[in-house]
This record gives structure tokens, C-alpha cells and sequence, in this order.
């Protein structure tokens, strides 16, 4: 066969590989919680996925591997770092991606107090990096940045029910003035007005969404409602389906008055997708509406698994430690998806219950099978 044959061929093959596809996405931060669920939406709908992984001395694909990502022919992982702007580069250069999400970062915010310049450099610097490669390599590629509503603060927002003086409520949208309060969310309002600024700049389709709390079974183990329903899931197994305080098995928490709206990231990341396929780039905030104490989501958790939740019978089970507190934390979180709805037409399907509830079981059934047990 001659070489331009066995190149026809070639080509053929790889049109024939690819007739499904409809747009390329890389997606920053594959091995988190959002990575995970936003690379299995995308491959869904017939996306080919890049995912940026970072190296480590261990495997961090068990989220991709939990939904089925990593096995399928159309995921690639390509090693890189935020931090690296040339590995940004070359990536972006190579795939001409259609749309870019940016969810890598250090995400914790206590761990912020710890490496604020860490912090800094993956969540302010990264998200720049990333925008500089987009401009210059492939300036087409729309882009998401993970922004958060951590950047509001210890701004509680716009009163709502004027008429309640009793129990007023507030909310903020995307008009509230952003205090942020810790490391982590001075440096991701950096980027997300860096994202503003390559918006009107260079006329980049650039979208920020200002995410509040979302959560899942695959949420990382650090954050306090993966915690609190690893800790149950641990004490209903080892005691037989009863609460138990034998062996002081108490869960430790900090600051169980703090108020989140917290929503399930499945719901999430479908927002995120939503908002790369307007004319238009734009900020949104994507919530669902509800806010709940720390320690309503414990009495909630104990509920899932027929316990009584009555906060009295709950707080015996919690030891207040000061080990988790911060030295400053964001009181009261409650946002309001308006304009998403309004604009994307997005609406969480998943309530607070029914995400409690399924994070218990899952964590039930992964302390039946042994995969932890500390
Ligand atoms: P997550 O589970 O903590 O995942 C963070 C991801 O970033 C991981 O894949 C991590 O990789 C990666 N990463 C960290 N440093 C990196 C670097 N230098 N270069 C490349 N990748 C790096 O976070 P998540 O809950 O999925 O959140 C996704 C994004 O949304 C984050 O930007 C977070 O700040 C933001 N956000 C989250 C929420 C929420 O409630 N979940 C709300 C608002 C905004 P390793 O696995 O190697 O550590
Ligand atoms: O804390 C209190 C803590 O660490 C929630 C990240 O995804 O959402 C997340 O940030 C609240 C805080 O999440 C413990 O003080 C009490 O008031 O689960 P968290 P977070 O700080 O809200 C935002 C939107 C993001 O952008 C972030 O990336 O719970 N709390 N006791 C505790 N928190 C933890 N982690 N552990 C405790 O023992």
C-alpha cells in the first residue's frame, strides 16, 4: 500500500472514530468531586474530555473511576498543574478545546489559613495562568471559573421578606458586595475579577459561576457534611444499626451555628454546562435557596438511619473541639438562584434531604464492604 493510501486510511478511520463527537472540553480539577461529575455529564453528551490531572505519588482517580469516566474511549487524562503555566499551554495549544472548565484549586478554606500563599498560587494565579493560554493559543475555547459564594463573606446579603420583621431573611445574588473573609476566597475573587477583566479585555467567553455549597458522596472527606456522615455511617455499622456513645465516640466539630445552603453537585455541574452554552458570558450564582445550620444537617443525617433527631438527643453525640474552628468563618450562606433560572433555566432537582439521606446510605454501604473504618 503507498503512503498516501495507508494516510487516507488513517484519516478515514480517525473521522470515522470521532463522527459522534460534538465539542472537545478540558476540564481542570478532574480528580475532585465537580471534575468528576461534570467529565461524566459532558462524556453523556457525546464530549471528548481532557482532564487535566496534576502528578502524585498515589492514584487520585477514584472519583472517575467510581462513575465510569476513566474507562471511557472518548476520556484522555493529560498530566499538568494549574501552577504551570506551559503545561497549560501546551494542552490548550494542542486540543483547541471548544470550552475550558477551570475547577482546580485548593479548596479547603481552613487548610487556607494554613498555605495562604499556596492557596494564592493555585486559586488566584492558576485561574490566570489558564486565561493567558486561552488567549494566546486558543482564544475561541469558552471558559468556566469556578467562583464560589465563599467570596461574600461575612456579607449575609439582601433582606427578602421586608414584610417579616420577626424572622427576616437574607440572600445574596449576584449583586452582593463581596467580603471575603479567609485566604481561600480573597484568592478566588482575585480570579474571578480577573476573569471579569479578560471578559471586557480581550472579549473572551469567559463565565464565572459563584457556586454555593454542593455535596455528594463523592465529596471530600475534610468537609464537615462528608465528615459527619462517614462518622455515622461508622458508629451504625459498629453498634449494629443503634446510636452508641460507648468508646466516646463522638464526632468532633467546630462552629455547628454556622448557616449553608448546601445542594447536591450533580445539580451543579449541569448549571456549569449551562452557562458555556449562552451567547453571552455572564456571573451567575447557582444555590438552592435554603439554608441550614451545621447542626441541622447532623439531626438530619441521624434521621436518614431512623434515629431521633431532636437537637437535644443529637448535640450528647457531638464534641465541640476547637481544633475546627477558623480564625475567621462565614456565618450564614443562603443564595439566590434568580437569575440562573431566569436566564439558564436551571433549578436543583436534589433537596437537602434527600442529599443527606443518600450520603448516609452511600457511606453505610462503603463501611459494610470495609473501605474505611477509623
Ligand atoms: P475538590 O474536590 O477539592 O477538587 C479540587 C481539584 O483541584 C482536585 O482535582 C485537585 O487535584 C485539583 N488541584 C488542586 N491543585 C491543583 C493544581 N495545582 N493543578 C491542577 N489541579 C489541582 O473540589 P470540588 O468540590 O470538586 O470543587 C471544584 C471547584 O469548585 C474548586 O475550584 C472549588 O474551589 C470550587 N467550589 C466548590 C464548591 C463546593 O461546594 N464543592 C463551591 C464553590 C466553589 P488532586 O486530586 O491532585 O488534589
Ligand atoms: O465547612 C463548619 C465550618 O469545610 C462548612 C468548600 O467547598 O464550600 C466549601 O467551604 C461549615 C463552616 O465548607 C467543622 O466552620 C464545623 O462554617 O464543609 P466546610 P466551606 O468552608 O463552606 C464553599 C462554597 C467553597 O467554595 C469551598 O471550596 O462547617 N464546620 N465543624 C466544620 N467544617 C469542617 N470542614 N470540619 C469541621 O469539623
Amino acid at each position: 500500500m503507498s503512503d498516501t493510501t495507508t494516510d487516507i486510511i488513517n484519516q478515514i478511520d480517525e473521522i470515522l472514530k470521532n463522527k459522534s463527537i460534538l465539542k472537545t472540553a478540558v476540564i481542570t480539577g478532574i480528580t475532585g468531586q465537580d471534575g468528576a461529575y461534570l467529565s461524566q455529564l459532558l462524556l453523556s453528551k457525546n464530549y471528548k474530555v481532557i482532564g487535566i490531572i496534576r502528578r502524585s505519588s498515589v492514584d487520585t482517580t477514584i472519583r472517575l473511576k467510581t462513575l465510569g469516566v476513566l474507562s471511557n474511549p472518548n476520556f484522555i487524562l493529560a498530566e499538568g498543574d494549574v501552577t504551570d503555566i506551559y503545561s497549560l499551554q501546551s494542552i490548550i495549544s494542542k486540543y483547541q478545546p471548544d470550552e475550558v472548565y477551570n475547577l482546580a484549586a485548593q479548596s479547603h478554606v481552613h487548610t487556607s489559613f494554613e498555605q495562604p500563599a499556596y492557596t494564592w498560587a493555585v486559586n488566584a494565579q492558576g485561574c490566570l495562568n489558564l486565561l493567558e493560554a486561552i488567549r494566546s493559543f486558543s482564544p475561541h475555547s469558552r471558559f468556566y471559573q469556578a467562583s464560589t459564594s465563599e467570596m461574600f463573606g461575612v456579607n449575609c446579603g439582601e433582606l427578602v421578606n421586608v414584610a417579616s420583621s420577626e424572622h427576616p431573611i437574607y440572600s445574596q445574588d449576584e449583586n452582593t458586595k463581596f467580603e471575603p473573609t479567609s485566604p481561600y476566597a480573597v484568592a478566588k475573587l482575585a480570579a474571578h475579577q480577573t476573569v471579569q477583566m479578560y471578559r471586557r479585555a480581550y472579549n473572551l467567553h469567559a463565565s464565572s459561576g459563584i457556586l454555593h455549597n454542593h455535596e455528594s458522596p463523592l465529596r471530600g472527606e475534610n468537609f464537615v457534611t462528608r465528615k459527619i456522615t462517614k462518622w455515622l455511617a461508622n458508629v451504625y455499622i459498629k453498634y449494629g444499626g443503634k446510636p452508641s456513645l460507648l468508646n466516646d465516640d463522638h464526632i468532633h466539630l467546630g462552629n455547628i451555628k454556622a448557616c449553608r445552603d448546601w445542594g447536591h453537585a450533580k445539580d451543579f455541574v449541569y448549571g456549569m454546562w449551562l452557562m458555556l452554552q449562552q451567547d453571552e458570558p455572564d456571573d451567575y450564582v447557582l444555590a438552592t435557596g435554603e439554608t441550614h445550620e451545621v447542626l441541622d444537617f447532623v439531626c438530619e443525617a441521624f434521621d436518614a438511619v431512623g434515629w431521633s433527631n431532636d437537637p437535644d438527643y443529637v448535640t450528647q453525640f457531638i464534641y465541640i473541639d476547637p481544633e475546627f474552628y477558623r480564625p475567621s468563618d462565614v456565618p450564614y450562606l443562603l443564595g439566590n438562584p434568580n437569575k440562573a433560572k431566569e436566564k439558564l433555566g436551571w433549578e436543583p432537582k436534589i433537596g437537602f434531604k434527600e442529599l443527606v439521606s443518600e450520603m448516609v446510605w452511600y457511606d453505610i454501604e462503603e463501611a459494610k464492604n470495609g473501605i474505611y473504618s477509623s
